[in-house]
């Protein structure tokens, strides 16, 4: 099964997880996408009542294009399950976030909800965590500043841009450096040191946030947090 194949297949698997009434957090990247086309399928064709939250500007205008409903955040109490895909995962479920930009709305998103799941290809698992850049969002003032630290720290840093070269600035107004790290032995102490970093505004390593992984292939697989 190629890999396009296994993201529509887990997109619309988890589709079907999704229940009348719900608030649905709605993800980003090339999986949710299909997530987000199964989940209009069934709101247009099942009658399905629920009512999303988005995690980036394309995923709401695909979303609203499709006929779901979409309210902003603070309008909603807590959403009871949130769909996103991940960069790379690893045996604790732990992962890295952040490949399409989003990482920070997509945060934000997943602590405000009850239930995490995340949806990927076989390709995205890892462990040790690894084989993808560690975005960070940061703020854009004095960002030269902020890669040469993570320069000096041995974080491979690279500020990111697009195809013609312009830097890359987030749905929120900020930059993205990567930190093109080999493994990530140690996420946890990695995490709590960006976070302290002045001008680093989050980071990609999401820990103890996803609650079940739906890994697709031959046999989808089922990853349960312990
Ligand atoms: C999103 O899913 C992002 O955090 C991440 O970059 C993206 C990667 O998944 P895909 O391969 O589905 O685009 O949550």
């Amino acid at each position: 099964m190629d890999v396009t194949e296994q993201k529509r297949q887990v997109g619309k698997y988890a589709a079907g997880l999704v229940e009348d009434h719900m608030t649905v957090g709605l993800g980003t990247g090339s999986t949710v996408k299909f997530f987000v086309d199964a989940l209009a399928e069934r709101v247009n064709n099942e009658g399905l009542n629920i009512i999303g939250v988005t995690t980036s500007v394309r995923t709401a205008e695909q979303a609203q294009s499709l006929g779901i409903k979409i309210v902003d955040l603070d309008d909603v109490d807590e959403i009871d399950l949130t769909v996103d895909g991940a960069d790379r995962v690893n045996k604790n479920l732990d992962g890295i976030k952040g490949g399409g930009a989003a990482l920070l709305f997509e945060k934000i998103v997943a602590i405000n909800s009850k239930k995490n799941v995340w949806i990927v290809d076989e390709t995205k698992l890892a462990d040790p965590l690894g084989g993808f850049p560690l975005p960070v969002e940061v703020v854009t003032y004095g960002v030269g500043h902020l890669n040469t630290l993570f320069a000096n720290e041995g974080l491979k840093p690279v500020l990111r841009t697009d195809a013609a070269g312009e830097t890359v600035v987030t749905d929120n107004g900020n930059y993205i450096i990567d930190l093109h790290l080999d493994t990530i032995e140690k996420p946890v102490e990695l995490a709590d040191w960006l976070s302290k970093q002045v001008g680093v505004i989050e980071h990609g390593l999401f820990i103890n946030i996803a609650n079940r992984v739906i890994v697709a292939g031959e046999e989808i697989k089922i990853l349960d947090r312990a």
